[in-house]
């Protein structure tokens, strides 16, 4: 396998910066569009190892990338949990009964009983491996505890999430209690994920940047940190990554906690990231996704950029600094990966 992704999350030498891209198995895809026509549900469609499988490997046969990402979506957790998901086209998942109150709360199915309902995402991950056939690692995620709590009670994606932010100031216990029950939760679907094949782990903490700078370790980070506590233990070789988008700020205390790398949005620059986090932890990022809009030479000079600004010690992987947009040109997105492999070969430079 080729394993510089891990290597980098596992502090071993490395010569080339491995390279993923957040959402790379997605609409701006012809082939994903392809394969998404023929299912009118989106989570029918992850219901379907077969598809999964397909789809994941689509970005990985057309570009040269150091690893997959499992297809299927952090809303997986609160469905198995009881609640009802539709995900409507041009408006994203939506909740038709979001939480209100301690009783919808407890209402919840218990982590154990809501695992036997998340079998088919298990068997994606072991079609996904199989077909890989051992090349590049198999990446595993869940959402956050905080970011799965937003969409269960706002019912929605937003812009505020003032619902969720009221529960957080008018009835604090009531969130955690939903945050705990979602870490239990996460805790077994994520070494589900492992059983099954995965070889690393992401915690995609996409709301985390709502919270203010008192209340982001109490509500988010800690409840990542539990999950990450508890995968440790059991799996010790298994690197996990969170991803707080617009956590640059943060980075410090993120890299105290028990993750082995942190992924950065474009908000910060990677050389201010690096100081930030003092080797502790990897870091993965961040070129802001827009600039896949631009023409080939201003992509290959963003790259570039990153690559300037990183400091020489820091483990790094590169990535956009969040999901790519469904409206980018797949050749585009050739251009930066060459550009990664032009600036990104460090074998003439001592590996960390
Ligand atoms: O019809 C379609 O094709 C639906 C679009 C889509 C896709 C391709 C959704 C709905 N989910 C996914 C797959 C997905 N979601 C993956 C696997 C693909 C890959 O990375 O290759 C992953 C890792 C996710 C994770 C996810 N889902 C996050 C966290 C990462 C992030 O981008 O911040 C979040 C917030 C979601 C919720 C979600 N699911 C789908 C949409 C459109 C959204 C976002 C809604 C919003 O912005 O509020």
């Amino acid at each position: 396998m080729r394993t510089t992704y891990l290597d980098v999350l596992q502090n071993k030498p490395y010569t080339h910066t491995p390279l993923w891209i957040m959402r790379q198995a997605g609409r701006y895809l012809p082939e994903y569009r392809q394969v998404r026509s023929k299912f009118t549900d989106f989570m029918e469609m992850c219901r379907n190892a077969d598809a999964c499988a397909e789809v994941a490997l689509q970005p990985i046969t057309r570009y040269d990338l150091d690893a997959s990402i499992v297809f299927s979506d952090i809303l997986t957790i609160p469905e198995a949990m009881g609640m009802d998901l539709q995900f409507i086209s041009g408006q994203g998942p939506v909740f038709s009964s979001p939480l209100q109150d301690k009783q919808s709360i407890c209402n919840l199915l218990a982590p154990e009983e809501a695992m036997g309902k998340l079998e088919y995402v298990a068997n994606a991950v072991r079609t996904t491996k199989a077909a890989l056939q051992d090349k590049i690692p198999l990446i595993g995620f869940c959402g956050s505890p905080w970011t799965l709590a937003a969409y269960m009670i706002e019912g929605h994606g937003s812009k505020q999430f003032t619902k969720l932010r009221k529960m957080m100031y008018s009835a604090p216990s009531t969130l955690h209690l939903l945050l705990e029950k979602l870490a239990e939760i996460s805790k077994l679907y994520l070494a589900s994920q492992i059983q099954a094949g995965a070889n690393a782990l992401m915690i995609f903490d996409t709301w985390g940047g709502l919270l203010s700078a008192q209340n982001y370790p109490l509500f988010s980070l800690q409840y990542m940190d539990n999950i990450c506590q508890y995968i440790k233990e059991k799996y010790p070789h298994i690197p996990v990554t969170f991803f707080t988008k617009g956590g640059g700020i943060w980075l410090k205390s993120i890299a105290e906690k028990s993750c082995d790398g942190a992924g950065v949005d474009w908000s910060i620059s990677m050389h201010d990231a690096a100081l930030k986090i003092d080797g502790k932890v990897a870091l993965q990022g961040n070129l802001d996704p827009a600039a896949l809009y631009g023409s080939n030479q201003s992509i290959q000079e963003a790259v570039k950029q990153i690559f300037q600004q990183k400091v020489p010690t820091a483990r790094y992987i590169f990535n956009l600094g969040h999901g790519i947009y469904p409206d980018i040109d797949p050749d585009k997105v050739k251009v930066m990966v060459e550009a990664v492999r032009e600036y990104g070969n460090i074998s003439q430079k001592s590996a960390v």
